[in-house]
């Protein structure tokens, strides 16, 4: 008797406490989309079309050259043409603006990317820079003209941020279904939050976003049967916040001091792993869960944008 209650608790009657989360590998998610977009770029070359990124770093961050090498290792990996230009942290304004016209002109970049936040001694709106993209090779979809077709709903007709993108992939991985369910997400920012907002309420999902003036997180969190974070507050959001069973997906990049290891530092999400790991149905790891998938889905769009101009060239449909 006791052996069955013992199974029927854990698979959750009686409210008892059910298994563990299931974890879902950005690792394998990310390397399986990038199979796929190898396929997709030989059909591309074959048709004499080849892929091409531009990544545009101003200055030197060290988290920055880190997520660029990842970028330029996968596009060699899809077969992408990825160049890195670097700018001295002495630019102007004025010179990004016109490197940025230069590279819109270049018929052999489908992607341009600048790589946030900028490293600059000059004073630059960063508004003005990624609005200087074309909407038509912003694989970042970080200009007003793709933003404002996401938050429109016009899913199909724009570039997807890749960071909430990547989010809404590993979603999908868990076989959880969006609509109609309550999703609660931490954090606005134009690169990680309001996207991610934006995609789950057009995928029918009722959406709540927290904020640094938001009141009461836990209380929103407990409500939550799918959870985003992006706040950049190291291991944030505790286990005992969550509701059993919910769907946890952690964006958060956090270097903590660990003197246990050889860098004298670690990795963290914004999530404590250990004990929403507990409660969670569903949770990504930091490192391997949402940072892959930012780099595959920036790989996606890219192949997307060139898919169109050969689609523009041909005529023919997507
Ligand atoms: P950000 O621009 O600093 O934005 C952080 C957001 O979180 C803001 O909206 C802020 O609110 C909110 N916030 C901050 N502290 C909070 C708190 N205590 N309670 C509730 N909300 C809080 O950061 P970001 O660029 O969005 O990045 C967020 C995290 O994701 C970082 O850890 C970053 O490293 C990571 N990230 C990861 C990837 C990836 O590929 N895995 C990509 C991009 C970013 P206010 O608006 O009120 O200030
Ligand atoms: N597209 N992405 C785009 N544009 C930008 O302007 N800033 C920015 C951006 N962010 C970005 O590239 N983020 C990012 C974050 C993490 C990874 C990749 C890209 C990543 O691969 N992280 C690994 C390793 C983390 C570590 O050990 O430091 C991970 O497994 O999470």
């Amino acid at each position: 008797m006791l052996t069955l209650l013992r199974h029927l608790t854990s698979l959750g009657h009686y409210g008892g406490r059910r298994s563990v989360a299931t974890v879902i590998s950005g690792n394998q998610t990310s390397k399986m989309l990038r199979e796929r977009l190898k396929k997709e770029v030989d059909h591309l070359r074959t048709a004499k079309v080849v892929p091409g990124l531009l990544v545009l770093q101003v200055g030197n961050r060290e988290d920055s050259n880190l997520y660029i090498s990842s970028k330029l290792k996968a596009a060699a990996e899809v077969g992408i043409e990825a160049s890195h230009v670097r700018l001295p942290n002495t630019v102007t304004q004025e010179e990004l603006l016109r490197t940025i016209a230069s590279v819109n002109e270049d018929p052999s970049v489908h992607g341009l990317i600048v790589q946030l936040p900028l490293d600059c001694i000059h004073r630059v709106d960063v508004e003005k820079i990624t609005d200087a993209v074309s909407p038509l090779k912003d694989v970042d979809g970080l200009s007003c003209v793709n933003a404002g077709k996401l938050s429109r709903g016009e899913l199909n007709n724009c570039f997807l941020p890749c960071t909430p993108n990547g989010c809404m992939e590993l979603i999908r991985q868990t076989g959880v279904s969006v609509a109609g369910k309550h999703a609660v997400v931490i954090g606005r920012s134009k690169i990680v939050g309001a996207p991610m907002h934006d995609l789950l309420l057009w995928n029918h999902a009722t959406v709540t976003t927290c904020h640094s003036k938001t009141s009461d997180i836990p209380r929103q969190v407990a409500t939550a049967d799918i959870l985003v974070v992006g706040a950049g507050r190291a291991e944030m959001v505790r286990g005992d916040w969550l509701k059993e069973g919910c769907v946890v997906i952690d964006c958060g990049i956090n270097y903590i001091t660990d003197k246990s290891k050889p860098s004298g530092k670690r990795v963290v999400g914004d999530v404590h792993y250990a004990s929403a790991y507990q409660r969670a149905g569903f949770i990504t790891p930091v490192p391997g869960g949402v940072g892959p998938m930012t780099v595959a889905m920036l790989m996606q769009n890219t192949v997307l944008s060139a898919r169109r101009v050969l689609a523009d060239v041909s005529g023919a449909s997507l």
